[in-house]
Parts: C-alpha cells; sequence; structure tokens
C-alpha cells in the first residue's frame, strides 16, 4: 500500500447546511491541528452529502452547499497537499459497501442509536430508512479506507463502536478484511451550544438560527448575535455547572482565543456582561474574517476547487475499489 506505515485518519461533515462555530472547534480545527503535528498520517476528509439527505435537502442548495463545505476546509487550514478532500457520493462504494453492511447489521444494533432517537424525534412521521441506518453508512465510510482514527465529537462514539461491531462481524464470518478503528476524542475538545438555548448544542437545522453563529456570517450579523446570546441569573463572568449560558460562552472565548478560562474569568471579574460580550464579538470577527476572505478568494476560483476534489476523488477511488474487490470476493459476490 502507498502509505505504509502511516496511520489514516477519516472523518467528514454533513453539507446539511451552514457550517457553524461547532462544527468549526469540533472538528475542522482540530483536523488542522492533527495535519500539522506530524506527517506520518494520512489525513481523508470527506463532504458527506448522502449522510446529509437521511433528511429532505432541496437540489440546489445541497449542490451549492457542497462546494461551500469544501471551500470552508481549505478556508479553514486544511491543505490539499497534506490532505485529502472529496465529495463522498462521487464515490459510488460508500453506497455499495453500506448497503453490504445494512444486510450484516442486526436491527438491535441499530435500535441502541441514541442520534437516531434524537434525530427521529424532530422528523416525527418523516423519518427516513436511511437515517435509521445512517450508521451502516458511516461504518462503510471508514472501513472503506483502513482508517486508523475516527476524529468525532463525543455524540459519535455509539457510531464507531458500531462500525467496529459491523468489521468484527464481518471478519468473523467472512475472513480478515476490515480493520477496526479506533475515536480520537479531544477530552478538552467543547460541545459547542446554542446560544439562544445552551441545554442544546449549536446545530446546522437549529429553527432558531440567533443561537448559531455560520462561519460565514457578517460582522454585524456576529455582533447582534452575541449581544442577544441568552446569560444566567447573577453578574459574574465565571465557568460553572448550574451558569450554562456564560460557561458556553466562556468556552468558546477560551478555544477561540487558545487562553485558559480561569485567565479570561480574572480578566473580566470586575467588568459587565457587555463587556465581555463586546470582546468576544471581536475575538470572533478576528478569528472568521481571514477565514471568510480565504474562502471568498476559494470559491472565485472554481478551477482550483474542482482540481482538489477531482484528485480527492481519485484517490478515494483507487483505494476504496480494492477495498471493495476483496469484500465481494471474500462474499461471493457477482464473478470476480
Ligand atoms: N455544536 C457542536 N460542538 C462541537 N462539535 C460539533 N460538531 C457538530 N456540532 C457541534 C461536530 O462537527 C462534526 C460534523 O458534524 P455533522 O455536520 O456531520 O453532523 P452533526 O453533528 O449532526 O452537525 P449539526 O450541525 O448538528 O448538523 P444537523 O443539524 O444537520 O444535524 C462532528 O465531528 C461533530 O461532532
Amino acid at each position: 500500500m502507498e502509505n505504509k506505515g502511516k496511520k489514516i485518519i477519516f472523518s467528514g461533515i454533513q453539507p446539511s447546511g451552514n457550517l457553524h462555530l461547532g462544527n468549526y472547534i469540533g472538528a475542522i480545527n482540530q483536523w488542522v491541528v492533527m495535519q500539522e503535528e506530524s506527517s506520518e498520517k494520512e489525513l481523508i476528509f470527506c463532504v458527506v452529502d448522502l449522510h446529509a439527505i437521511t433528511v429532505y435537502q432541496s437540489s440546489a442548495v445541497l449542490k451549492e452547499k457542497i462546494l461551500e463545505v469544501a471551500a470552508l476546509y481549505l478556508a479553514c487550514g486544511i491543505d490539499p497537499k497534506k490532505s485529502k478532500i472529496f465529495v463522498q457520493s462521487e464515490n459510488p462504494d460508500h453506497s455499495y459497501l453500506a448497503w453490504i453492511f445494512d444486510c450484516l447489521t442486526p436491527m438491535g444494533w441499530m435500535n441502541r442509536m441514541t442520534q437516531f432517537k434524537d434525530k427521529s424525534a424532530k422528523q416525527k412521521e418523516s423519518t427516513s430508512v436511511g437515517l435509521f441506518n445512517y450508521p451502516a453508512l458511516m461504518a462503510a465510510d471508514i472501513l472503506l479506507y483502513d482508517t486508523d482514527y475516527v476524529p468525532v465529537g463525543e455524540d459519535q462514539t455509539q457510531h464507531v463502536e458500531l462500525t467496529c461491531d459491523i468489521a468484527a462481524r464481518f471478519n468473523r464470518l467472512y475472513g480478515e478484511n476490515f480493520k477496526l478503528p479506533k475515536t480520537i476524542i479531544d477530552r478538552k475538545a467543547a460541545r459547542i451550544m446554542s446560544l439562544q438555548n445552551p441545554l442544546t448544542k449549536m446545530s446546522k437545522s437549529d429553527e432558531n438560527q440567533d443561537g448559531v453563529i455560520n462561519l460565514l456570517d457578517a460582522k454585524d450579523d456576529i455582533a447582534k448575535k452575541i449581544k442577544k446570546a441568552v446569560t444566567d441569573s447573577g453578574r459574574e463572568i465565571v465557568y460553572e455547572q448550574d451558569k450554562p449560558a456564560i460557561s458556553n460562552l466562556l468556552v468558546i472565548y477560551s478555544k477561540l482565543s487558545g487562553r485558559e478560562i480561569n485567565s479570561i474569568e480574572e480578566e473580566y471579574r470586575l467588568k459587565s456582561y457587555a463587556d465581555f460580550k463586546n470582546d468576544l464579538a471581536e475575538l470572533m470577527v478576528d478569528v472568521l474574517s481571514p477565514v471568510q476572505d480565504k474562502y471568498r478568494e476559494i470559491r472565485q476560483d472554481a478551477g482550483y476547487l474542482g482540481k482538489v476534489l477531482d484528485e480527492g476523488r481519485e484517490f478515494a477511488v483507487k483505494k476504496s475499489s480494492v477495498k471493495v474487490a476483496n469484500v465481494r470476493r471474500a462474499m461471493g459476490l457477482g464473478r470476480i
């Protein structure tokens, strides 16, 4: 294999809406750190559009969001010389292997997935079979590339555990074909919460967009959203369990500035919420402005983005086609 000895890292984000501060702090920023840490890794970042359609997406919007997400990966610092970026649906091996995993996965395993319970509760009658089967597609994404590590937020660990169960079951039934991946969870990585309801996570699909800072939000919108952010009773700017709103803002401040929370608490000990919020809005604009400038530059050069995604797809297909051929051979599928 080309990258013998290199550890493979795979992750992705759904183009199901606007990328937000949670995706940046909880995912992309960590990918960039990993990318810069060492060259002994092969990093693969996918725009997981097949996952996005587990919930209805308008075709015109989806088309645009796919390019937006890919361009934002680059604008946030993913370097195509060091990492691969591709669009999931451009490699049909993902859905091919997902079907095989659907057939291999007992309903009971899927029934245990808490994310399905949460998301289907919101979708009600329109909940799709695809949303239920989502973890089988995620298992295919990961296992196609002999992934060693999957950097994810805590909400995704159950899916990676299921991926290992599916891989182990396949290996038991048909022989060793899949490597069992591990999750990388940065314990210090925060779960960024909605600015309007600090008990729910910041989410693309949140109906109340005042609670969500999008990476491409205009300067004034950022300032307005921070100003409107709910706060807790009392006036102290401290990180405490019974102060979820101000704690969330402190975590965001800390993640964007690289400073420890207690040093921020100390700085604002005698200051007001308004002072703190003004400074946080300014910090956010300082961090997001260069990302937005870079994003605009990338979108103006469609040829460059196309080339990055073509190269990513070629890399992905080359690797996954070998895996799928082995799987077909192992299972007796077709005339291979
Ligand atoms: N609020 C968050 N805080 C920290 N990390 C987050 N992630 C998402 N939201 C937060 C991390 O981003 C990665 C990609 O997530 P995704 O877009 O594939 O799926 P999601 O977690 O379902 O994201 P959303 O925004 O909530 O999308 P919708 O509303 O479409 O369901 C993951 O690593 C995730 O942990």
